[in-house]
């Protein structure tokens, strides 16, 4: 079974709060749809990898043979933090995380703002392109941390909770250069209850 594009959860003029149609239009169906069809590619050459769940294939990112891991590597991370990115936002969407989520924040970072701000140090952080993360280590401690390119928690044996996606593709056209404005507006259509779920 071939991977497959996933639907957008809403229409792509629903989160203009921060992003706008266009760029949500080419994001999804020109960004994400080529790291399907190139991660489908890829296991054209790779035929046990095939049959790996998406999330699996993350995990076990260093099992997959030489010939093909640099690109599954790069279009299954693309697959996969995207497929998330669309369902961690919504439109009226925002406010403050609620329930565990909220507990963690405090207790990590004493409050929402305080974690907002770390949390934009590593989207600023990044040198060129890549994702900043909520993850849960296996002794389950929570951190931020970015990762380079496609490449997501998933891969270095953490749970992610939710992610940024900071590639210029992903603001490039209402915000040019300015990387932290993005993030700033992106906290307006955070989905906290479906990030919540995560936790
Ligand atoms: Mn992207």
């Amino acid at each position: 079974m071939a991977h497959e594009l996933p639907k957008l959860p809403y229409a792509p003029d629903a989160l203009e709060a921060a992003i706008d149609k266009t760029t949500m239009e080419i994001h999804h169906g020109k960004h994400h749809n080529a790291y399907v069809t190139n991660l489908n590619k890829a296991l054209e050459g790779a035929a046990d990898v095939a049959k790996w769940s998406l999330e699996d294939v993350c995990r076990n990112i260093a099992k997959v043979p030489d010939g093909v891991r640099n690109a599954v590597r790069n279009n299954g991370g693309g697959h996969w933090n995207h497929s998330m990115f669309w369902t961690w936002m919504g439109p009226g969407k925002g406010g403050e995380p609620k329930g565990k989520l909220a507990d963690v924040i405090k207790s990590g970072w004493t409050d929402f703002a305080t974690f907002k701000g770390k949390f934009k140090d590593a989207c600023t952080g990044r040198f060129g392109s890549g994702w900043a993360w909520l993850a849960r280590t296996a002794d389950g401690k929570y951190e931020i941390v970015s990762t380079p390119n496609q490449d997501n928690p998933l891969m270095d044996g953490k749970h992610p909770v939710f992610g940024v996606d900071v590639w210029e593709h992903a603001y490039y056209l209402r915000y040019q250069n300015r990387r932290p404005d993005y993030v700033d507006a992106w906290w307006s259509v955070a989905n906290w209850d479906e990030i919540g779920k995560r936790v």
